[in-house]
């Protein structure tokens, strides 16, 4: 269904290769039918092979060479296709894009989220950075927009970058720890180089962990320039705004999900597009006239800085919906090769001397993953738009090139492909001068004024979740010199910071330090305006035998109703008999499934049912992790007898009003007439993401 919805020209671009096998003879790579393919041929049953079995020669030389090296950052991911439509055409006043001005307009684009420290079978849910790297297959040309959910990065120049990944990367002596920041090598960096600061408190905090790649905002980090018709450029940062809203995982939780379900959040987005839940972002831009180029108090070419949304507001572009799964993950979400020189008429770049770096680095880094320069014609990677040049051969070639000549000028192919035609890139007419140096500029060198408008942006509970991250990090690190040098650092963004950061970590906690700069921008902060909606979250209902299957069958049809995704976990696979006569299907099994793999949990009602599960320490865990992580947490009737097994202090009222208390949702009722009431109240506190100010520290999970 999901891919019916969605035929765009990319989309019918890559049914010229697609291969489908169903009702096809095995044959060669030479189209040859095989006749049997388990055994080799041998000289006799149980003689040697042969080396005419030039079946198995090929089919093992080709495994042989299955593996291309992983992208050295960024190795894990997850990709699909989808569509982007700008809402109107406010921006030709300053672009001459035509993706971004034609509300008309529908272009193909392929995103790769991805996370950027650990290889290509690492977990999903560690703490680190996300890529967001999307391709705009426009009918000028491919555009690549290779972006973070961070606005911000590590280090200012290009010429850190191998040296910040090395630290960030498994140590050298043993590839050890995995997918993970908390190690020596990273933290001595991070002491040595202040600019990174900014980031590590990006990186500390919830952003690190989020809940779904569904659920994150994306940033073109640099700040980039539009070219308008007549030339003249506008400083423009990109932003992503998910429609679902910006919400994380709590630290315990991203670490139990690594075990239970290293693909979380990859399956999470591969199951919402197989469902038809499309997901949404918003593409706004932050724009500056080039004459206010030096009205701000940090460098506009300085990626550690964020421009704050309340001095540039965002404004919105248009929309990317993701529709599509990809066929294939290899050929399709392994091969995408992004660059961030990938740009088309109306987009230009800055003197950002990390992204002039970048624009370095990706064209070469494909040159080693893909095996060559023509990796621009594997089908993830093909331009809709028209492609003639007079570049030829390489490895991999698969353009027949039919023309006379392969070079510019000439008469015999009557001087084509020419250049200069209509809609060509023109490059930005940049005034440029000054003496070849080696040095960073003075501008770049407020290394604590954002890193403290970070700290002092987020809201108490936020505020705790970074100390705590920065305590477990520091806490992994073995060389006490380099613990003391990070609080020093940390001294210099907020005194108070330092101070609970060294408590944690037997460092002595600091006497000086900056005090609060008195800066902050609320909308750093996820918890202010919150998205709060219950679409696409995953709930999990606990059934046994004598369960209410009328009560049960009614809150999942609610939930259903709203958007959610119910599932009833039994403590074993197949039916349920309830107590109410119909049989209840259970979705799962409760042991091949965890608490941390849903976003709330309900207790039906059903005194059999109930007994069945506080007898089961797993099914009493499952309830009391959901709500140590500050899970909505429903019961009707006896279904409250879970919860108190789960020692959570659960209210009933009399009758059939519902009681919420921080999130936890109780009724009476039970059956058929759940009140309306209590659906609404259990949606809300699902929709509400997690109850933040819940006592949780005496709950055994
Ligand atoms: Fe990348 N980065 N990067 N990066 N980056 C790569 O390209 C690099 C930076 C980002 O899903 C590599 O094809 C340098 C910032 C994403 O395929 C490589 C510098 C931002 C992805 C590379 C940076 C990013 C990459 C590895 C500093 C956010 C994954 C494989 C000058 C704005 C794209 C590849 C995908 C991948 C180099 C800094 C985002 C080696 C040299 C800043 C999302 O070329």
């Amino acid at each position: 269904m999901a891919k019916d919805a969605a035929r765009d020209r990319k989309d019918e671009q890559l049914d010229r290769d697609r291969v489908a096998d169903d009702d096809q003879a095995l044959t060669t790579q030479q189209g040859v039918r095989v006749d049997h393919t388990d055994d080799s041929l041998a000289a006799g049953e149980r003689g040697p092979t042969l080396m005419e079995d030039f079946h198995v020669r090929e089919k093992i030389t080709h495994f042989d060479h299955e593996r291309i090296p992983e992208r050295v950052v960024h190795a894990r991911g997850a990709g699909a296709y989808g569509v982007f439509q700008p809402y109107d055409d406010w921006l030709r006043d300053y672009t001459t894009a035509a993706f971004l001005t034609d509300p008309d307009a529908t272009t193909p684009v392929f995103l790769r989220f991805s996370t950027v420290a650990g290889s290509r079978g690492s977990a999903d849910t560690v703490r680190d950075v996300r890529g967001f790297a999307v391709k705009f297959y426009t009918s000028e040309g491919n555009y690549d927009l290779v972006g973070n959910n961070f606005p911000v990065f590590f280090i200012q120049d290009g010429a850190k970058f191998p040296d910040f990944v090395h630290a960030v990367k498994p140590e050298p002596r043993n590839e050890i720890p995995q997918a993970a920041s908390a190690h020596d090598t990273l933290w001595d960096f991070v002491s040595l180089q202040p600019e990174t600061l900014h980031a590590i408190m990006w990186l500390m905090s919830d952003r690190a962990l989020p809940r779904s790649y569904r659920m994150m905002q994306g940033f073109g980090v640099h700040t980039f320039r539009l070219v308008d018709a007549n030339g003249r450029g506008t400083f423009v940062k990109f932003h992503w705004t998910p429609a679902l809203g910006t919400h994380s995982l709590v630290w315990d939780e991203v670490q139990k999900i690594a075990g239970a379900d290293a693909d979380f959040n990859r399956r999470d987005l591969w199951d919402a597009i197989e469902a038809g839940d499309f997901p949404e972002w918003e593409l706004g831009v932050q724009l500056v006239p080039e004459e206010d180029e030096f009205a701000f108090d940090f460098d506009l070419l300085d990626a550690t800085k964020l421009i704050p949304e309340e001095l540039v507001p965002v404004r919105p572009v248009g929309k990317l919906t993701l529709n599509r799964n990809p066929d294939n993950f290899f050929a399709e979400t392994e091969q995408v090769a992004f660059h961030t020189a990938n740009v088309v008429p109306g987009i230009d770049f800055t003197n950002d001397p990390l992204l002039q770096a970048r624009n370095f680095s990706y064209l070469d880094t494909q040159l080693i993953r893909l095996g060559g320069s023509n990796f621009a014609q594997i089908p993830v990677n093909r331009p809709v738009a028209e492609v003639h040049n007079d570049q030829r051969d390489g490895y991999g070639q698969h353009r027949v090139h039919t023309s006379a000549t392969s070079y510019n000028k000439n008469t015999i192919s009557g001087n084509d492909p020419a250049p200069g035609a209509d809609r060509s890139f023109t490059h930005y007419a940049e005034k440029v001068e000054g003496a070849k140096i080696r040095r960073r500029s003075e501008s770049f060198k407020d290394f604590y004024s954002q890193p403290a408008m970070f700290w002092h942006s987020m809201s108490e509970v936020e505020a705790e979740h970074i100390v705590a991250a920065f305590r477990f990090e520091l806490g992994k690190v073995t060389d006490k010199d380099i613990r003391t040098r990070v609080v020093d650092q940390l001294r210099q963004v907020d005194l108070e910071l330092a101070k609970r950061v060294a408590e944690g970590i037997g460092v002595a906690a600091p006497a000086e330090g900056a005090a609060d700069r008195g800066r902050t921008s609320p909308a750093l902060s996820q918890l202010t305006d919150p998205v709060a909606t219950v679409a696409t979250r995953k709930v999990a209902v606990l059934a046994a035998e004598g369960v209410d299957g009328t009560g049960l069958t009614s809150l999942v049809a609610d939930l259903h109703r709203r958007g959610a995704v119910a599932e009833v976990l039994g403590l074993t696979d197949g039916m349920i008999a309830s107590a109410t006569g119909e049989d209840v299907q259970a979705d799962r099994a409760l042991p091949t499934m965890a608490s941390v793999l849903y976003d709330a949990v309900a207790v039906p009602c059903g005194p059999d049912s109930v007994a069945a599960l506080s007898r089961d320490g797993r099914a009493v865990h499952f309830v009391a992790e959901a709500y140590k992580h500050g899970k909505a947490v429903a019961a009707f009737g006896a279904g409250l007898g879970l919860l108190r097994a789960a020692r959570i202090e659960a209210e009933c009222a009399d009758g059939v009003e519902p009681v919420d208390d921080h999130g936890v949702v109780t009724t009476a009722a039970n059956g058929g007439d759940l009140p309306e009431a209590f659906l609404d109240a259990f949606a809300g506190a699902i929709a509400g993401h997690r109850a933040w100010d819940r006592r949780t520290d005496d709950i055994p999970a």
